[in-house]
């Protein structure tokens, strides 16, 4: 079994209802088990402003998923959630990231892991260190001075 790293995000339809069932429906997911999940996080839009604010969270999985076939099974979660692809950037009922795959460093088309954006949002920082303290983040370095790299963004943990 492999710890991957998930990152969860929603702004649209109830985000905190999106973000539990989706951790429910990650440990669903076949030879793959919900090891933990952090705080859900608060954060004003990255790119159009003119959209709800987020709701992110960051879950550890132990799976024995391939890395693509973990993809499918986030984007079926996600299609299932109604989400609706139109504006990059854009409002969504829920948005699954894989932001880490064991130490592996994956660069395909469709998939590039670490997650490409990781080191420089503090959305996915801010939880990740908070489940996972002294991670190191193949590429790119310990989460603690990637989340303090971008302490300028307001996150805000909700209780
Ligand atoms: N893809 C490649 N690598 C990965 C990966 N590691 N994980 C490909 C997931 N997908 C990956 O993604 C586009 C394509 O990326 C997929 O088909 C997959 O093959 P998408 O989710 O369809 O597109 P997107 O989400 O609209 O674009 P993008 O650039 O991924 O947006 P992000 O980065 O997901 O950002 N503000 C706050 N505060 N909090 C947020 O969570 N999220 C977004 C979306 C914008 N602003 C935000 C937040
Ligand atoms: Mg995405």
């Amino acid at each position: 079994m492999i710890s991957a790293f998930i990152g969860l995000g929603s702004n649209l339809h109830h985000p905190e209802r999106q973000l539990l069932r989706a951790l429910e429906e990650l440990d669903a997911l076949p030879e793959t088990r919900l090891h933990c999940a952090s705080s859900l996080y608060e954060s004003a839009p990255m790119g159009p402003q003119d959209q709800p604010d987020y709701l992110n969270a960051v879950a550890e999985i132990r799976t024995g998923l391939t890395p693509l076939a973990l993809l499918d099974e986030l984007q079926r979660i996600e299609e299932a959630h109604g989400r609706i692809r139109e504006q990059r950037w854009g409002p969504r009922t829920l948005d699954l990231d894989l932001l880490l795959y064991g130490k592996q460093v994956i660069r395909e088309p469709r998939l590039r892991v670490p997650h490409p954006g990781i080191a420089r949002r503090a959305f996915v920082l801010r939880p990740l260190e908070e489940i996972a303290p002294g991670l190191l983040v193949p590429e790119l370095g310990e989460v603690e001075e990637l989340s303090a790299a971008c302490a300028d963004q307001q996150v805000r943990r909700i209780e």
